[in-house]
């Protein structure tokens, strides 16, 4: 028996020996040391032996037990260890690779003149506003001093949903929600899209305005023209020409247009300008007091100023755009050339 011992002792370390993985180890394991393995098969002959015998052998038994049992452990141990190397060098990261650069979209340039717009306002203390494109006849038309029979108010010019929805011609009813729920002193910007049925190659149904007001005790005239020609220089440049026209507004009297210098010929005369030397930017006036009546204000005890550009044409003004269809192509290699940061 002791023979047998041995001899199972080397066979199994020779086994040990052999193998790598962690499995095979496991299952050696099972073979010489498990209940129904090589050694407990041996000592089942155990109770053949003399008295004398019997210890000696079971000693000698738990020795080899002992023996293998630690080969295996550290055959193990050394199989994690290999395994654990080898998947280290599989995921092996080089942190000083180059980063992949990822496609950076740019602002649609209608985007672009409304955050720079809002920004030279805010300047001035005004605040932004927004309000809804499916709007009420009476937030668009009524309460702006347009008379039922208005030319601005035929079918021709408005998309009409029924008798008193629409999809707004102007962002001005954003001025009217406004004035309803705040008391002067307020001041207002109100950009967004706005509808009119009419389309060739100068117009869209759909484009975009930035309206602003201003009301609050005492505004004049005066005001409106130091802050419109203060957004006018900052927005195209300190030395621009800037002139003020008579004009007619519903919701504004007296009104007025605001002209800058062509900004391709610098006043000399050219095709942008059609000779003229000036470009129209803004209309703009002094609040009509119908308006006020229609909001709840005392046109006795506030007064103010309103204005309103179109941004296809201030941005075509501004980047040298020469036609408007190129605003609402969405061709990437148009719209790649403007600039990239947002907000
Ligand atoms: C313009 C020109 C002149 C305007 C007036 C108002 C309101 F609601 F305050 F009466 N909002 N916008 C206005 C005045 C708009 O756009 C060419």
């Amino acid at each position: 028996m002791k023979e047998q011992l041995e001899g199972l002792l080397q066979a199994a370390l020779k086994d040990v020996d052999a193998t790598t993985s962690e499995e095979a180890l496991q299952e050696l394991r099972i073979k010489y040391l498990g209940k129904k393995g090589a050694l407990t098969s041996i000592m089942k002959g155990l109770g053949s032996l003399s008295v004398e015998e019997r210890p000696l052998i079971g000693q000698l038994a738990n020795t080899i037990k002992d023996r293998l049992e630690a080969r295996i452990d550290d055959a193990l141990t050394h199989a994690r260890e290999i395994k654990k190397r080898e998947r280290l060098e599989r995921e092996r990261l080089d942190v000083t690779l180059p980063g992949r650069r990822l496609p950076r979209g740019t602002r649609h340039p209608i985007t672009l003149v409304i955050d720079e717009v809002s920004e030279i306002f805010a300047g001035l203390g005004f605040q932004v506003a927004e309000g809804p494109e499916v709007e009420l006849d009476f937030y668009n038309f009524e309460a702006l001093n347009f008379p039922k029979d208005h030319p601005a108010r035929d079918m021709q010019d408005t998309f009409f949903v029924d008798d008193s929805v629409l999809l707004r011609t102007h962002t001005s009813p954003v001025q009217v929600r406004t004035m309803l729920k705040h008391t002067p002193p307020v001041r207002i910007i109100s950009p967004g899209t706005v509808y009119r049925c009419d389309s060739d190659a100068t117009h869209s149904p759909m484009f975009h305005q930035i309206e602003g007001f201003m009301v609050d005790k005492g505004v004049t005239f005066g005001d409106l023209k130091g802050i419109l020609t203060t957004f006018v220089t900052q927005y195209f440049g300190t030395d621009i020409g800037v002139r003020l026209r008579p004009s007619f507004f519903p919701f504004t009297e007296p009104s007025a247009e605001v002209d800058i210098a062509c900004v391709m010929c610098r006043g000399k005369g050219c095709r942008v300008c059609k000779q003229s030397g000036w470009l129209e930017v803004l209309g703009a006036g002094m609040i009509d007091p119908e308006v006020y009546r229609h909001v709840g204000y005392d046109p006795e005890a506030v007064s103010g100023f309103a204005f309103g550009m179109g941004i296809e044409r201030i941005a075509m003004l501004k980047y040298g755009i020469g036609d408007m269809r190129l605003l609402f192509d969405n061709d990437l290699r148009f719209l790649s050339q403007f600039r990239g940061e947002c907000g």
